[in-house]
């Protein structure tokens, strides 16, 4: 119960430095049991974040409160990842804590910045996907819209990278060794979840019923998170779920008397939730990956049903009052699981079941890559989750019937289309499952979703042309500008006044100060102070050293071949190679920095081999005397949200150089222009949209787009022939294979990614090298002009207003989930 419903938020009665401080040493008293003078900075981190956690929890409250009051359609994001990044500056910002919280602590002697580094970031995501699942719901909060993410509670997020003798090393990623202040175990509303067993024919059961008796149950315990929207008064939930062994499955064998398998029993039980998979593009069809897909998303589905909604909510009408949308493949196994609730739990006949459930869900796609495409052995499938592997049968045996209906005599069409795929082993086509269920399909990027349209999806797209809509990505305008870059954030106030942290499209505003040499000059020295703020990071993070305060070229992204992390090293390395052969001077080559930020999955030997490369490049040119420092290779391990944003606010150029055709949308790339970097990119993903807004001038467009790389493709790709037609490309790759950088040695990652990029070159890395070589050399011409370069860098910033997930979030309310914004304070 709450206090009393008269009483007034905490926030609105007691907004003062002074109650901030009573609460501040109040949560170190009490919760932590230490005076501040004795007070670690662990203690004073965790009472910060408690104290700041206070002033939400109102908001969080009447929210909830509210919620169930109105029973207003909601939209429930289900998504196996959530990259939240550090959770107390966002929370600060969104209760208008900051300057209240730094002056408190400025009079207790504590200096807040200190305390900002203890947190840990919850890593609870592998790379794009992950991240904009946390943009879409701090939008989805800030634009008032009731909702709730479900995910997974993981004990260890994503691996911390370490590099030893420039290979990749992982370390378990124990972020809550030292305790999460951000959520709030409900181990009470744990909810049982089944796996395993078999079949039988239901008694008195509805057409199409069966019952399931299953073979062993963990509990899924909700931990709550706080959402907050932007100063709306808005506080949303996010539920992460922790798997616990039931009780009962671990008395039973305990009362048998074999204390080792009791114990066993549990660890396999909590196994479902103890590490994210480290997996970047391609699913590895793991039964525990499976496990944890159903284990959340049951959880979830049940949460709704049971305690989101009244009891007496007729579910008939569950399409007023939820959406839920599904993030990439991960969760599509809800979908047999609503229809068996609704038909074994409920006695609905099968069609009611299906026309309910098939306008509750939406699949969003992030990838192109058919390997991304996640498929389950049915064996497998079947062993896991019996009674979903009969209803996906079912599903299918319905759809193939319809897509007969609709192309009589095309057994090929079937064949291709079918949820199930017979070869090379039985298995389920999780994209084709969503596809049917889906109310809607959506990619990231307009580029994205009509190939999707044309070749990933098509035979669907022709089927349902409907169905097929976009909604390109955004990025959160709160944390990666308002948040991470403080200082163009006070510029571009002053000049526009702060509605831009809600209506990213008020950054247009800025366009004619482009024009302006004081604004220019302004902006060039707050890049110039992030850059500073960069450098001190870097130095003490990871001994790294900065190009002077030459431009900051950025390449941040998961190690995929796909990207081309290779191609960049590649120009790095003809670069080096010209500058020692005296092709080109050195005087003509800007100061710059090359960072990098990469973690290869565990398992993909060639994203491996190209960071140790990257790495034994960095070390000879680093180390190079007769470079004075023009030329610097930064690689700083374990890139997270933490780094990117004192990154990003620093970079002058934004590498986005994907083969065309692959990058579903990017994300970095909107986060980089925002912050007024310049893109050199090909024709990729979002990056089509990027330079429609900011203009040719202002963007360094190269390579093959599209249809130019396919046709490349289909005419027989031969690497061989560029290798041997361009004096440059095949100097540095053979300045590679010599074993320059890597002490002589010429084996291992340097012969296999010379033999990589001849012979196959799967992304056509040497087909775009010239072109790409040619764009860097217009980038250094370009950046010699500084005035120039920074009139494009705030073009970038006023015209990148688009890329907001504020905007997202609307096309998504508009063209997928029917659902409305419900004011807090009406
Ligand atoms: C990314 N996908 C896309 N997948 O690659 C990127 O273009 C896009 O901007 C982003 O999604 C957001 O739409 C991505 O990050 C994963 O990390 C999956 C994790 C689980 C295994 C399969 C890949």
């Amino acid at each position: 119960m709450h206090v009393n419903e008269n009483t007034p938020p905490v926030a609105a009665r007691e907004h003062t430095v002074e109650s901030f401080t009573r609460e501040f040493l109040r949560e170190l008293n009490f919760s932590q049991g230490v005076d501040l003078d004795r007070a670690s900075d662990n203690d004073k981190y965790l009472a910060l974040a408690k104290t700041v956690r206070h002033y939400l929890m109102t908001r969080w409250l009447e929210t909830l409160r509210n919620q169930y009051r109105d029973q207003a359609k909601t939209v429930a994001y289900l998504s196996a990842e959530f990259l939240l990044g550090p959770q107390l500056e966002n929370s600060m910002l969104a209760a208008d804590l900051d300057a209240i919280a730094t002056e408190s602590l400025r009079n207790l002697g504590v200096d807040i910045e200190v305390l900002r580094t203890v947190e840990i970031e919850p890593g609870l995501g592998n790379g794009g996907l992950g991240r904009l699942a946390a943009c879409f719901i701090d939008s989805l909060a800030t634009l008032n819209v009731p909702s709730i993410g479900y995910g997974i509670r993981y004990e260890y997020g994503i691996f911390r990278q370490t590099f030893v003798d420039g290979k990749q090393v992982e370390k378990p990623d124990n972020w809550l060794s030292l305790g999460s202040p951000w959520e709030i175990a409900h181990p009470e509303n744990a909810v049982e979840v089944h796996f395993g067993g078999r079949t039988e024919a239901a008694v008195d059961g509805a057409e199409g019923s069966r019952a399931w008796i299953p073979g062993w149950h963990v509990m899924a315990v909700p931990y709550n998170y706080m959402v907050p929207g932007y100063r709306n008064g808005r506080v949303n939930t996010l539920r992460l779920w922790s798997a616990k062994a039931t009780q009962a499955f671990d008395l039973q064998i305990f009362n048998s008397g074999d204390y080792e398998e009791a114990v066993r029993a549990q660890t396999v039980a909590e196994n479902i939730s103890k590490v994210i998979y480290p997996e970047d593009s391609t699913p590895q069809g793991k039964e525990l990956r499976l496990q944890q897909q159903y284990f959340f998303v049951a959880a979830s589905l049940r949460d709704f049903l049971v305690n989101v909604l009244p009891a007496d909510y007729p579910l008939e009408n569950l399409p007023d009052r939820i959406m839920w949308q599904l993030n990439d493949t991960h969760p599509v196994i809800a979908v047999p699981e609503l229809m068996r609730i609704l038909i074994d739990e409920k006695h609905w006949d099968w069609d009611k079941a299906w026309g309910i459930t098939q306008q509750v869900f939406a699949y969003t796609c992030h990838t192109l890559l058919p390997e991304a495409l996640e498929v389950w052995p049915t064996d497998l499938l079947g062993k896991l989750l019996p009674r979903h592997l009969e209803i996906i049968y079912r599903i299918n045996e319905e759809f193939v019937e319809k897509v007969r209906a609709a192309y009589p005599g095309d057994e090929l069409r079937v064949r291709r289309m079918s949820i199930v795929a017979d070869e090379p082993v039985r298995a389920i086509r999780m994209a084709h499952l969503a596809t049917v269920a889906g109310s809607h399909v959506n990619g990231v990027a307009a580029l994205h979703s009509q190939l999707l349209a044309d070749k990933v999806l098509a035979d669907f797209a022709h089927m349902w042309p409907e169905k097929f809509t976009n909604v390109t990505n955004g990025v959160t305008p709160r944390r990666f500008l308002r948040l991470s870059n403080p200082k163009l954030s006070g510029l571009i106030t002053e000049a526009i006044g702060d509605g831009w942290v809600t209506d990213l499209s008020q950054l247009r505003g800025l366009e004619p100060l482009a024009e302006d040499a004081e604004f220019r000059r302004r902006f060039r020295e707050i890049k110039s102070a992030n850059k500073v703020r960069l450098a001190g990071v870097l130095a003490k993070r990871d001994g790294i050293e900065l190009a002077g305060d030459g431009m900051v070229d950025a390449m941040v992204k998961r190690l995929h071949e796909y990207k081309r992390q290779s191609l960049k090293l590649l120009h790095i390395v003809s670069l080096y190679e010209g500058i020692k052969s005296g092709r080109i001077p050195l005087e003509s080559v800007a100061p710059r920095t090359f960072v990098f930020g990469a973690k290869a999955a565990p398992g993909y030997v060639r994203a491996k081999e190209t960071i140790e490369l990257i790495n034994a490049v960095g070390r000879t040119i680093n180390a190079d005397a007769s470079l004075q420092g023009r030329l610097k290779v930064a690689f700083p391990a374990n890139y997270n949200v933490t780094l990117a944003e004192v990154l990003i606010p620093a970079a002058d150029l934004s590498e986005q150089i994907s083969l065309a055709g692959k990058e579903a949308s990017g994300t970095g790339n909107m986060k980089f222009a925002l912050n007024g970097a310049l893109t050199i990119g090909t024709d990729d993903g979002a990056n089509v949209e990027i330079r429609k807004l900011v203009g040719d001038d202002n963007f360094f467009l190269f390579g093959m787009d599209e249809p130019a790389a396919a046709a490349l493709q289909d005419s027989g790709y031969r690497p061989g022939d560029f290798y041997e037609a361009d004096a440059d490309l095949k100097a540095a790759l053979n300045l590679l294979a010599s074993g320059h950088f890597t002490d002589g040695e010429r084996g291992g990652a340097v012969s296999s990614m010379f033999a990589s990029l001849t012979e196959r070159d799967r992304f056509m890395t040497l087909a775009d090298f010239r072109a790409y070589v040619d764009a860097q050399a217009s980038v250094d011409a370009a950046y010699a002009d500084q005035e120039a370069w920074s009139r494009s860098a705030v073009l970038n910033v006023a015209r990148s207003g688009f890329f907001s997930s504020d905007r997202s979030i609307q096309d998504y309310l508009d063209r997928i989930w029917k659902a409305k914004p419900v004011d807090q304070n009406s």
